[in-house]
């Protein structure tokens, strides 16, 4: 059985809330990816040549990435040859099962934050402006105080203006502390402080807001690692977890901006935000090809609990399966 009718059958017995909000997050890119797909399967019925041509474009076109594209091309193309099948639907199942597979071969797949034993866990949030760092911040950290954690912000992004302003709404809507420093001011030496207080007040989860100013790749680099440096000195081995931050309705140039990061500084973990607003949903397929780091979180939407764990058969599902 395809992943798809596995899937169908799974989800269709037990419509578990995840589901759902994946599959209401993710309707836009549902309507184009399933839609296309089904009307591609009902003109060729038999494939050939054509049929992957089409099949090929859209894919690209769902941002899934030319390199993983042509990939699953070959292994479909290869698997149908084997099994002589030509009927178009069987095909797109196989299609599916190769691109989530692809996705498996890539290594871990965890998703919470991952919490030391002992002390703070402190995490790196990095992105570009406009991303929804910020948004993912307050939503993270209302994730882990509905589990019982302590948490701390940290400013660190000084750069933008109302950006340490914004932090502070949310964390004065969580009901905890927020550390900053002057608009402008050294973004390490306000990380320092927010360590100092995490460690003196055995805060469980420090969470730091990283201006992401990509002008250089040697400005950013020296940034982050100074960053790295400072926290590592009052909390050794931290920061424990670096997430970067990627707006899915960027499309290729997320892919980009993720790469950039990535040959910067050690990421451990990505969230793709606004996925709700995208009808490319494929993006999480290429970034985690590209980087082989595991998309940990994505966001479907802009209230606090649209932060969600990522769940591969759930997003399958949500970019898949006709409704
Ligand atoms: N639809 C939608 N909007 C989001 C999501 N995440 C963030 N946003 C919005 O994106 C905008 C920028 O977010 P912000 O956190 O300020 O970005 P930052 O500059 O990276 O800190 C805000 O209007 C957020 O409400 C999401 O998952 N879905
Ligand atoms: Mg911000």
């Amino acid at each position: 059985m395809g992943l798809i009718s596995f899937l169908k059958e799974k989800f269709s017995k037990k419509k578990v809330e995840e589901v759902e909000s994946y599959s209401q997050g993710m309707a836009k890119s549902r309507q184009n990816f399933s839609n296309k797909l089904n009307s591609l399967s009902k003109k060729y019925k038999k494939v050939n040549q054509e049929y992957f041509e089409e099949l090929e474009e859209i894919l690209i076109e769902s941002d899934v990435g030319v390199k993983l594209t042509l990939k699953v091309i070959d292994e479909v193309l290869e698997e149908s040859k084997k099994k002589r099948i030509t009927d178009a639907e069987e095909i797109n199942e196989i299609l599916i099962d190769h691109m989530f597979e692809g996705y498996m071969e890539k290594g871990d797949s965890l998703t919470e934050v991952r919490f030391v034993d002992n002390g703070p866990t402190v995490l790196l949030v990095v992105g570009v402006n406009g991303v929804g760092k910020t948004t993912t911040i307050a939503k993270l950290a209302k994730r882990y105080l509905d589990q019982n954690k302590t948490v701390l912000l940290v400013a660190a992004d000084t750069f933008r203006a109302g950006a340490t302003e914004q932090l502070q709404i949310w964390a004065d809507r969580l009901g905890i502390n927020l550390v900053k420093g002057e608009y402008n001011s050294d973004p390490s030496s306000v990380a320092y402080d927010g360590m100092v207080k995490a460690k003196k007040e055995n805060i469980d989860l420090v969470i730091v807001d990283v201006s992401g100013r990509l002008q250089t790749k040697q400005y950013l680099m020296d940034e982050l690692s100074k960053l790295n440096r400072v926290i590592g000195k009052v909390i050794p081995d931290a920061p424990h977890e670096t997430f970067l931050i990627i707006d899915a309705t960027t499309g290729q140039n997320g892919v980009v901006q993720a790469k950039a990061f990535a040959e910067v500084t050690t990421l451990t973990g990505v969230v793709i935000t606004k996925m709700d607003g995208t009808s490319k949903g494929g993006i999480i397929l290429a970034i985690r090809d590209e980087l082989g780091v595991p998309v940990r979180f994505i966001g479907l939407g802009e209230k606090m609990d649209d932060l969600k764990e990522f769940d591969l058969e759930s997003y399958i599902y949500g970019l898949c399966v006709e409704k």
